[in-house]
């Protein structure tokens, strides 16, 4: 058995770091395995994402329950922590309790919950009209996420919308301190703005009283240091891994429909042995040689229940006792 951090500590370890950290979003088994082979520290299982490759909308169209089935195929095929974007928990409390010892079951090291209504509603879908959870409620929902915790390392990162409604950095920072008094142990401040005048002014006012994680998905050309300077702890590429496979996919799926010939397409894109690879097939095979039974030896002199001469000849001789009786 290999004794190594907990994810859960990992996970802490990347929010308390002093330096940038940097989280790539997954939403499958493979997908989640490239980010781990690319190098990250750890994985976003973008709700974005999952209900994306499921083919419905990120409106809490998928259940609860098909999301952790999703993250528990992402966590076994991975080393590094997974922070789900738990949305806003799938209902009140009471589902954010069952939610965390779901995850924890599954070695999630950390959830995400929003302080928006269910069903959620993307944060760059007519955000401004978004209504935003009661404070006290979404207090109520950290407080029980973080009572029901087996894993004292286990994450809970409380979500800010106040900026995506459009309500302002007064209301943000109300929100975010509330969530900091109830236990959070990272806030997330969310801006759809295609500068990071928000989050920086937010960061400004923040100071340090808790790590801040950021989503530079609007604000991609702000240059990354410009976040290491301001202090924050954690930056996630939300959805990345599901835009580049989807430009891939068309692009491939648009040349085979047209060229009715794999000839030019085999030469752009990994050969099956890669995927076998990322399958961890060999792992297989070394298995089978261990604990299958070997097939190689030739059975054909073997008889057929090797136990039965043997109990044919006791017979034969306890008859014989029985004849001299
Ligand atoms: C997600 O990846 O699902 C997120 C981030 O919640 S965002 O899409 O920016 O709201
Ligand atoms: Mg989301």
């Amino acid at each position: 058995m290999r004794i190594g951090k907990t994810k859960c500590r990992q996970l802490r370890n990347l929010l308390e770091s002093n330096k940038l950290e940097f989280l790539l979003e997954a939403h499958n088994g493979i997908s989640a395995k490239l980010v781990e082979d690319a190098g990250f520290n750890g994985i976003w299982a973008s709700g974005l994402s999952i209900s994306a490759q499921w083919g419905v909308r990120d409106s809490n169209e998928a259940s609860w329950t098909q999301v952790i089935e999703t993250v528990e195929f992402m966590s076994d095929a991975t080393t590094i922590p997974i922070l789900l974007d738990g949305d806003t928990g799938y209902g009140n409390f009471n589902n954010v309790q069952r939610l965390v010892r779901k995850l924890e079951q599954r070695h999630i090291a950390g959830v995400c919950i929003e302080d928006k209504l269910f069903p959620k509603t993307n944060s760059f879908i007519k955000g401004t009209t978004q209504a935003l959870a009661d404070i006290e409620e979404f207090c109520g929902k950290i407080k029980a996420a973080k009572d029901i915790q087996y894993d004292d390392n286990f994450v809970v990162v409380a979500r800010v919308e106040a900026f995506i409604a459009g309500l302002g950095l007064s209301e943000a920072l109300k929100r975010a301190e509330a969530y900091h008094q109830a236990g959070a142990d990272a806030i997330l401040i969310h801006s759809a703005r295609t500068d990071a005048n928000e989050i920086l002014a937010f960061k400004h006012e923040w100071h340090n009283r808790c790590p801040v994680v950021i989503v530079p998905t609007k604000y991609y050309s702000t240059p990354t240091k410009v976040f290491r300077q301001n202090g924050f702890s954690l930056v996630i590429w939300a959805n990345h891994m599901l835009r580049a496979s989807i430009t891939a996919m068309q692009k491939a799926a648009k040349m085979l429909e047209k060229e009715e010939s794999l000839v030019n397409l085999e030469k752009n894109i990994v050969p099956v042995s890669e995927v076998f690879r990322l399958q961890r097939v060999s792992e297989l095979s070394k298995a089978e040689k261990c604990y299958l039974p070997n097939t190689n030896n030739s059975n054909a002199s073997k008889p057929l229940f090797p136990y039965a001469n043997y109990a044919i000849d006791k017979l034969k001789g306890a008859n014989k006792e029985l004849i001299r009786i």
